[in-house]
């Protein structure tokens, strides 16, 4: 009977999020508020980005960002619901974003203790052809709420104490760690919920698939190429690894996440410090990736103990399967 197959007992992202923290009452409402307002940005970019084409958000605003890009529309827009989500939220006291040069610190009369590093809408440049975008983020406590400064996001990424992203794809997923592994959520659009689908995510130890921009091969860096060279023709006899890249990090690490194998942003000739983000790319991914027993590291060094010295810092960064980040890292190590 359809009655019996529907579920009934439906585990929610709050839920999910309530149940994990016994262990720290104190915590219990204020992180489930601040999480609430996260999910509540995820779910109005989600719907952003599926309307996008329908509703003509796209299209050049004239603005650009940080990093020197032109700004879409939807950018814009979904920082600003993100921004002004956390604010409401009351919970919050410093804001670092992709799209904002400076660190927001709230104003003192809705501070919270919670620091919140995110990239509204990462992978852009791919909207206009419909591949999958996403929301990355990463959540610190603040040291002490009465006198915020940006050396309370300038942490090691060890000190987070939750990361996510929210993929906005063929549905739209989120997947957090609050430090004890990993939880996939997807949002039933019926309800307006995200409801529990991939409890415990673990990435397989090692993986048959590699993700890199291949057309930076020739400003690799040794280890690189190398490593490169030997998913292509591994010396041991075993197949060869598939190639599979997207070029939108969320849509990468996920299948990364799910599937195993290597997400690699190294750095390069071209970008000495590699392309992506320390805080808001770099540190929340790794984080998962280490929740869900694999690793994120930089090269020579693990990615959370990276101690960014700017906001908008840049780190090269090779996530994935833990079997397959050994092997990177022996070459990165053997080309002292
Ligand atoms: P963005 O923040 O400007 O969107 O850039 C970040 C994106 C990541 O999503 C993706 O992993 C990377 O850039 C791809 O870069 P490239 O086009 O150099 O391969
Ligand atoms: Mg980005």
């Amino acid at each position: 009977h359809a009655a019996e197959t529907q579920r009934t007992d439906l585990m929610t992202i709050t839920r999910h999020v309530l149940n994990g923290q016994s262990q720290h009452p104190e915590a219990h409402s204020d992180f489930t508020i601040l999480l609430s307002h996260i999910v509540l940005g995820c779910k109005f970019i989600c719907n952003a980005v599926k309307k996008a084409g329908l509703a003509k958000l796209i299209g050049l605003v004239g603005e650009t960002n940080v990093q020197g890009e032109e700004q879409k529309k939807l950018d814009v827009l979904s920082n600003e619901v993100f921004v002004k989500a956390l604010i409401s939220s009351r919970l919050t006291c410093i804001l670092v974003s992709e799209e904002n040069e400076e660190a927001i610190i709230v104003e003192s009369l809705k501070r919270g203790r919670y620091c919140v590093v995110f990239d509204p809408l990462d992978g852009s440049s791919n909207i206009d052809c419909g591949v999958s975008v996403g929301t990355i983020f990463g959540i610190y406590m603040v040291k002490d709420k009465e006198n915020p400064t940006v050396d309370d996001v300038l942490q090691s990424g060890k000190n987070m104490l939750a990361a996510g992203y929210c993929m906005h794809g063929s549905s739209c997923t989120l997947v957090l760690s609050t430090g004890n592994g990993v939880n996939g959520f997807t949002l039933d659009p019926s309800i307006g919920e995200f409801i529990l689908t991939h409890p415990n995510i673990k990435v397989p130890k090692k993986g048959k698939i590699y993700s890199i921009n291949e057309g930076n091969a020739k400003y690799w860096d040794e280890p690189t190429a190398k490593y490169v060279e030997k998913c292509k023709f591994p010396e041991d006899g075993s197949s060869p690894k598939s190639l599979r890249y997207i070029g939108s990090m969320v849509a990468d690490v996920h299948r990364t996440l799910l599937y195993g194998g290597i997400f690699l942003y190294p750095a390069d000739k071209k970008s000495p410090k590699g392309k992506l983000r320390v805080l808001y790319e770099v540190f929340p991914m790794s984080y998962l990736m280490e929740q869900a027993g694999g690793q994120g590291i930089t090269g020579k060094q693990r990615a959370l103990e990276l101690l960014p010295k700017t906001i908008h810092d840049r780190s090269p960064i090779f996530l994935g399967s833990y079997d397959d980040i050994e092997e990177i890292k022996a070459l990165y190590a053997s080309a002292e």
